[in-house]
């Protein structure tokens, strides 16, 4: 390959890996950030597109130049290519740069994983069960029988251990706004944290496949104030006990 189709090659290249750089970064992808952990899901979101824009923009700037510069041109039908055996440099290069791009990428996915899921002092949990279809929660209670509800209510700036159930199939129990989301399998309980950091109203989306009333299975996590929580949590109580 000459020197010119490379240098068109190289600046392509660049021009195209900063504008889908320029654009991913551009493009608001989620909901507002409601939770301690939505900020550094959305950092590592933005470090993946500008890892992984060069990296497509690379193979297909290679492709297309391929395509277009080395086509089979007529009267090349019974042509054969140049006999090209193993180049050993390239071969390291290529294995060498793909390995540490994704070992630096699972360490630090790994990072934000522990960072956002660290256990807090005065940790509150919420059983969440996925139902075909409809969420419903309960709210251990020490001493007592749990407080069950088909509302999700959660204080602000409180820790939230979610423990995710199903009695029936495969859901995905998932409020965009936390970002943070976690299969609810049948005989399985996983659990994940959550730190809201605003009031408001926010959609909770079952996010896997799970049957005809899937896209129905949509409620509302509602982050109240400390005291608007109590207060909520006081009349429940009260609700149960009559
Ligand atoms: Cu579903």
């Amino acid at each position: 390959m000459d020197k010119r189709t490379l240098g068109q090659m190289v600046a392509v290249g660049l021009i195209a890996s900063a504008t889908g750089i320029a654009l991913g970064l551009w493009i608001d992808w989620f909901p507002v950030q409601a939770s301690t952990q939505a900020k550094e899901i959305d950092t590592l979101w933005d470090v993946l597109i500008i890892v992984s824009v060069p990296v497509f923009v690379l193979v297909t700037v290679v492709v297309c130049t391929s395509i277009i510069k080395f086509r089979q041109r007529p009267g090349e039908e019974l042509k054969d290519g140049p006999p090209v055996h193993g180049n050993t440099r390239l071969e390291v290069i290529w294995t060498a740069i793909p390995a540490i791009i994704i070992v630096g990428l699972v360490v630090y996915a790994a990072q934000t994983l522990r960072e956002i899921d660290k256990k807090s002092s005065s940790q509150m949990v919420v059983t969440v069960t996925g139902q075909q279809f409809a969420w419903s929660f309960e709210y251990p209670q020490p001493g007592g029988r749990p407080i069950r509800t088909n509302q999700l209510y959660v204080p602000k700036g409180q820790s939230i251990e979610f423990r995710v159930k199903s009695v029936d199939v495969i859901h995905d129990f998932w409020v965009p706004a936390f970002r943070v989301k976690l299969d609810a399998v049948p005989g399985i309980t996983g659990t994940y944290r959550v730190t809201p950091t605003r009031t408001g109203d926010y959609d909770i989306v079952c996010a896997e496949l799970c049957g005809l009333g899937h896209s129905t299975m949509r409620q509302t996590a509602h982050v109240l104030s400390k005291p608007r929580f109590d207060k909520w949590m006081a009349a429940q109580k009260k609700g149960q006990a009559s």
